[in-house]
């Protein structure tokens, strides 16, 4: 842990440092891993023809700084310590050798399967030690891994599959999940059906329930490691070359494929692991994320593993089997830092403190919280009942996008305020905008959360269509990455991020695009058109409110519904479901024809009294229906 930040004074003479000579600063972080070549340049970047290159000329495989360097120094330490959703079955622990060894031995059926450097793979698995395994494995190999969440459904499956041509899906026959057995295999046998592009599909097994297995093309994970050696050289890539593609939901169109390369990303994820959390060797780490989202790729895979922690993965839900789970694992597993989502918190507040009794929380030293904002009364319920007001709680804001934290306080250095996010890390620059794009300077104010100087860890392309990167993040704010959040910078100079300023909706902690609902919805059967904005939603953060135009009124308004939302589960998946549909007769629309989204925004929110001037609406009567259909929701 040799970058780690121990004082107050000793973060802000490095955050100097880290503006006055970022190049210098992220050198010598950068020295601290496994390099196969050094690098020739630190630095290389434009923000107006977005371009940005960290440590050219360097190379280096990832899993020698996460794998070879422990296995070697430490091989009996525990790297990944698995908890099944069962609480009956046994917890698995896999050391820094035997991770390493299973690895590599998977490395080489990639490789007997036709997998190479540059090659996409598709993994769509549930939380078991295989998964952490298959992307290592793939960038042992030197393939781009694309991890799809399971929440999603055989078409986004093929989307992603389709918009990055994968040669190969690694999956399981099934998956548990709280009560639920889920099928996966089933789903992407449904996906494949138009997949060109994947020649081979491997298949793990964990429910064993039946799965079709098709002769030339399927193969069973446990027969294939029977046939290969673990012995398996890490392949040498360029610190530039793409380690993974992660899709996510922005304002329009399709998910997006964020491109994280292997030299940043490695740096990056693991210098913010380090300080955020202040990891000391030996303490047991648990982040609740799944590896389908940026969270679990960063802090349960690459940062921890590359800084030689123990990270746990929990393949379960938090309320099952009942809403005490996270707390026996953390005492069963004496669990130290401990990182979740507000939506977790909020829900497990609200089963109430009888699911906190007996459980020895003594272990924890540190907590975390991601995905979104945490209102002040989970941020203080999380304090008080789960840290003893004895851990500080590190409210990490960041993106996909980022690849890592970047405002967060620092455990036990940075004094910490309910909600804030606080401090920029060292090495991230962040400015507030107007809608002008004008800087927002001084304390006590609002704006458009950008950045201004390129970090480590930044996207580097959307997979096939740079343009898109470039428009999307760099061409809104002019020489500025621009990140959708809006954000209060306080008297003090913390910022509070206060949520999205585009057309995302972050339900859960998940982000969802209005636009692909909306698209979702039009598929179904005589829909017209539809509207979706979000709402304040208790344990969500937000909820999806859609506003829906048929052909004709639906004879029954109830089963109607069900049928929309089955069509949006089957289009994206069941984490997109809306959670409030209204039947209308039109949306508001101006005068050049855009639906009006402030009006819905302000009518499912049941914010009336500050719907604004209406008057220059194409349709303004339409906002009294509006209104009624609404209360009668209600
Ligand atoms: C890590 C992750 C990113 C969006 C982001 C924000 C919101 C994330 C926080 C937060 C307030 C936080 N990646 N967000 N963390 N908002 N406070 N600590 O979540 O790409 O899936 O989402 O999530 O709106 O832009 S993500």
């Amino acid at each position: 842990m040799t970058f780690q930040i121990k004082s107050i004074e000793q973060y802000h003479s490095v955050y100097q440092k880290s503006v006055e000579d970022p190049e210098g600063f992220w050198a010598e972080i950068a020295s601290d891993f496994i390099w196969k070549k050094p690098w020739d340049t630190v630095l290389d970047w434009d923000f107006n023809h977005y371009k940005v290159k960290w440590f050219g000329g360097g190379k280096l495989n990832i899993t020698e700084s996460c794998l070879d360097r422990h296995a070697l120094h430490k091989p009996n330490q525990p790297a990944i310590i698995w908890e099944a959703n069962d609480p009956h079955e046994d917890s698995v622990t896999l050391t820094y050798k035997v991770l390493y060894e299973r690895v590599c031995r998977f490395s080489n059926v990639l490789k007997k399967n036709g997998i190479g450097k540059g090659d996409r793979v598709c993994i769509y698995m549930p939380m078991i030690p295989e998964l952490a395994i298959a992307l290592l494995a793939c960038a042992r190999v030197g393939a781009i891994h694309s991890v799809v969440f399971g929440g999603f459904s055989a078409q986004s499956i093929a989307d992603r599959i389709n918009d990055s041509e994968c040669k190969m899906v690694i999956t399981t026959d099934g998956a548990q999940r709280g009560a639920k057995s889920i099928p996966m295999k089933e789903t992407v046998d449904d996906a494949l059906t138009s997949c060109p592009s994947v020649k081979k599909v491997i298949v793990a097994t964990r429910t064993r329930n039946p799965v079709s297995m098709i002769k030339g093309r399927d193969v069973w994970w446990e027969e294939e490691i029977k046939h290969v050696t673990m012995d398996c050289p890490a392949e040498e890539m360029d610190a530039e070359d793409p380690l993974f593609i992660l899709y996510t939901s922005g304002s329009t169109g399709k998910p997006k494929g964020v491109v994280h390369t292997c030299g940043g990303y490695m740096v990056y994820s693991t210098y913010t692991f380090q300080n955020v959390f202040q990891y000391h060797p030996g303490d047991v780490y648990f982040c609740t994320a799944d590896i389908g989202w940026i969270t679990g790729h960063s802090y349960i895979v690459y940062g921890p593993l590359a800084s030689g922690a123990i990270t746990m993965m929990f393949e379960g839900v938090p309320t099952y089997p009942d809403a005490g789970r996270f707390w026996d694992i953390i005492d069963k597993h004496k669990v130290n830092t401990f990182y979740t989502a507000p939506t977790a918190i909020r829900s497990l507040m609200g089963f109430g403190d009888e699911y906190l009794e007996g459980k020895d929380l003594s272990s924890l030293k540190v907590l975390g919280s991601v995905g979104e904002p945490i209102n002040e009364e989970a941020w203080n319920w999380y304090n008080e009942k789960i840290g003893k007001f004895n851990c500080p709680i590190a409210d990490t804001w960041w993106q996909t996008e980022t690849g890592g934290i970047m405002i967060s306080p620092i455990a036990n250095i940075t004094k910490t305020k309910p909600s804030f996010a606080t401090l920029p890390l060292p090495g991230v620059q962040p400015i507030l905008v107007d809608d002008q794009g004008e800087e927002i300077v001084g304390n006590g104010v609002n704006g458009n959360l950008c950045i201004k100087f390129p970090w480590p860890g930044i996207i580097r392309t959307t997979w096939g269509d740079h343009k898109r990167c470039q428009d999307t993040y760099f061409s809104i704010y002019k020489g500025l990455y621009f990140t959708g959040d809006g954000c209060q910078r306080d008297e003090d100079g913390y910022y509070k991020i206060t949520g999205r300023v585009d057309d995302v909706i972050n339900v859960s902690g998940h982000r969802i695009g209005t636009a692909e609902v909306e698209n979702a919805i039009n598929m179904h059967t005589g829909v017209v058109e539809s509207a979706v904005v979000g709402y304040p939603h208790d344990i969500k953060g937000q909820g999806i409110y859609a506003y829906v135009i048929c052909e004709e009124p639906p004879s029954d308004i109830h089963i109607s519904k069900q049928d929309i939302l089955m069509t949006v589960a089957r289009i994206i998946g069941p984490i997109a479901k809306p959670d409030q549909i209204q039947f209308v007769t039109g949306l508001p629309k101006t005068r050049s024809g855009k639906i009006m989204r402030r009006v819905l925004r302000k009518v499912a929110c049941n914010e009336l009294d500050t719907l604004g001037d209406v008057s220059t609406l194409l349709n303004p009567e339409i906002v009294a229906e509006l209104i009624e259909g609404k209360l009668k929701l209600d």
